[in-house]
Order: structure tokens, then C-alpha cells, then sequence
């Protein structure tokens, strides 16, 4: 479709939403559609894989709420890591309850996600409030809101109905603060090619060495995902920062930070590699 087999530097050009145009800008910069997943629950760690992994990465991703000494500067490290290395943030947060709640929860508590998150995500089970609720913070701020359309994990039950649900709302979201979703395959095109939103698809679920884990996760290849599915951008976690959660690499941080560095440029090439072969190049 026009979508897949544009380039991301074109794709940037019309993305009306500014956190989407940031990050397709920053990933045909950088040539690299990776956003690793840091889900490792103290903040030097946490600081410390994206200092490795920045280079090569668009993205970073966070579960904040995971890590035990949160404090304010982490965020302000984070933030000065992603101008350093020239990357967006994207909070994990998966909104789901009702407009005045998340509206909360989204700029408000410990963590104050909107004040520096420049993407984050949503479940639609709550109905268009959730949107509505965070597009009232988010939007002042330019901020960018995923729909968690499907997701990776074995039984899921985001399908169906519901998945073309979550692709209606965004389709119909006027002001653009919905700019694309979790899923899995190129959800917004089911019904032929989608000519309404350049939406972006982020699919986490990857790896090139396992096919799953002990509690659900399905793994698929950055080709999968990038060429034959027409997402756009890989979202790694374990396959990255693997080597950190080792025997090994708890007693030797240095030579296992040196892997971390070494698997986000695998990725990278990986995820770039399959790019490529769907635009035809
Ligand atoms: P890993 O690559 O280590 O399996 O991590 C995947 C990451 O993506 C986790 O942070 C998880 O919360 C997230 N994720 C997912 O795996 N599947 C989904 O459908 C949605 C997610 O956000």
C-alpha cells in the first residue's frame, strides 16, 4: 500500500501529529526503526542500557512504574540522554479507565508521565473517553497517543471487533492526537489501503533467538514484523538487555553492557535491513 511503501522520510513530511513527525524524522535520520523496551527496575540500569543502546535506537521505551528508586532525576537523565543521543521517550503506561481518571494519572502522581513522555499508549476499553481524557493533558504539550490494538501475548483478546474498533477511533480522531497503535499487523488496512491517517503501527514481540517466554510472550523476527506485516517499528526488551539479567553479566556489568551495546546494533541492522526490502530498495 501507499503506506508500507513509502519511506519514513516522507511519511514525516505529512504526519500532522508532532510527537509521530519527531520520531519518523528521527528514525530516517538514524536509520534505525528500534525502540528497545528497557524493563529492568533500577534507574542506573535503566540509564545505563540507553547510554548503550542509544545510538541505535528511535525509541525508548519504559515501564516507570517498575523501577524502585524513581526519583525526578531519572527523568531529567533520561530526557538529557534522549537530546544526547537523539531519541524519543515513549511511557508503557496503558491507559485504561475513565476520561477524568487517566487525565490524572497521565499528568499527575509520582510520575507526572506527560511532562515527559513524548508517546504513550491506551486500551479502548473504556470507550473514546480514555482518548478524550488524555488528549486534554497530552495535546497542549504535543504529545502523541498509541491504541493498544493487539497485543503479543498468547490468547490475547484484543481481535476481532475490538481491534477494528480501536482503527475506527483513530480514524475518526479530527485532532490527530491518536497517531498510530500497538499491534501487531498492519491493522488500519484490513479493509483495503487505508488513504485517511498516516498511522504508525509499533509492534513489540520480537526477538531473533527465542520464539516465546515462560509466561505468554510470542516472539516474531524484525522481517516479520517490518517486511512481510508492514509495521513500523520493532519494540525489543529482553532481546537487548538479556545479558544484564544473567549470572554472568550481574557479576561482570561492563562486559554484559558491552553486549547489550553490541545486541541494539543487531536489531538495529535487522529492523533496517527488512525496511528496506518493503520499500523495495
Ligand atoms: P520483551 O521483548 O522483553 O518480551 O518485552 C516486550 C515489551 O513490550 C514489554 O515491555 C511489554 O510490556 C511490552 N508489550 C508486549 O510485549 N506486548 C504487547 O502486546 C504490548 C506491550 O506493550
Amino acid at each position: 500500500s501507499s503506506i508500507t511503501l513509502s519511506t519514513y522520510a516522507e511519511r514525516a513530511a505529512r504526519q500532522p501529529n508532532p510527537a509521530a513527525r519527531a520520531l519518523l524524522e528521527c528514525m530516517a535520520r538514524k536509520q534505525t526503526n528500534l525502540s528497545v523496551s528497557v524493563d529492568v527496575t533500577s534507574k542506573q540500569d535503566l540509564l545505563d542500557v540507553c547510554d548503550a543502546v542509544g545510538p541505535n535506537v528511535c525509541l525508548v521505551k519504559t515501564h516507570i512504574d517498575i523501577v524502585s528508586d524513581f526519583d525526578h532525576d531519572l527523568v531529567a537523565q533520561l530526557t538529557a540522554l534522549s537530546e544526547k543521543h537523539d531519541f524519543l521517550i515513549f511511557e508503557d503506561r496503558k491507559f485504561a479507565d475513565i476520561g477524568n481518571t487517566v487525565s490524572l494519572q497521565y499528568s499527575a502522581g509520582v510520575h507526572k508521565i506527560a511532562s515527559w513522555s513524548h508517546i504513550t499508549n491506551a486500551h479502548l476499553v473504556p470507550g473514546p473517553s480514555v482518548v478524550e481524557g488524555l488528549a486534554k493533558v497530552g495535546m497542549p504539550l504535543g504529545r502523541g497517543l498509541l491504541l493498544l490494538a493487539e497485543m503479543s501475548s498468547k490468547g490475547a483478546l484484543t481481535k476481532g471487533d475490538y481491534t477494528k474498533a480501536c482503527v475506527e477511533e483513530a480514524k475518526k480522531d479530527t485532532t490527530n492526537f491518536v497517531c498510530g497503535f500497538i499491534a501487531m499487523s498492519r491493522v488500519d488496512e484490513v479493509d483495503g489501503p487505508n488513504t485517511e491517517r498516516d498511522l504508525l503501527i509499533l509492534t513489540p514481540g520480537v526477538g531473533l533467538d527465542v520464539k516465546g517466554d515462560a509466561l505468554g510472550q510470542q516472539y516474531r523476527t524484525p522481517d516479520q514484523v517490518i517486511n512481510e506485516s508492514g509495521c513500523d517499528v520493532i519494540i525489543v526488551g529482553r532481546g537487548i538487555y538479556g545479558p544484564l539479567m544473567t549470572e554472568e553479566g550481574k557479576k561482570d556489568k561492563k562486559a554484559a553492557f558491552e553486549k547489550v551495546r553490541e545486541q541494539g546494533e543487531r536489531y538495529k541492522k535487522a529492523g533496517w535491513e527488512a525496511y528496506l526490502a518493503r520499500i523495495g530498495q
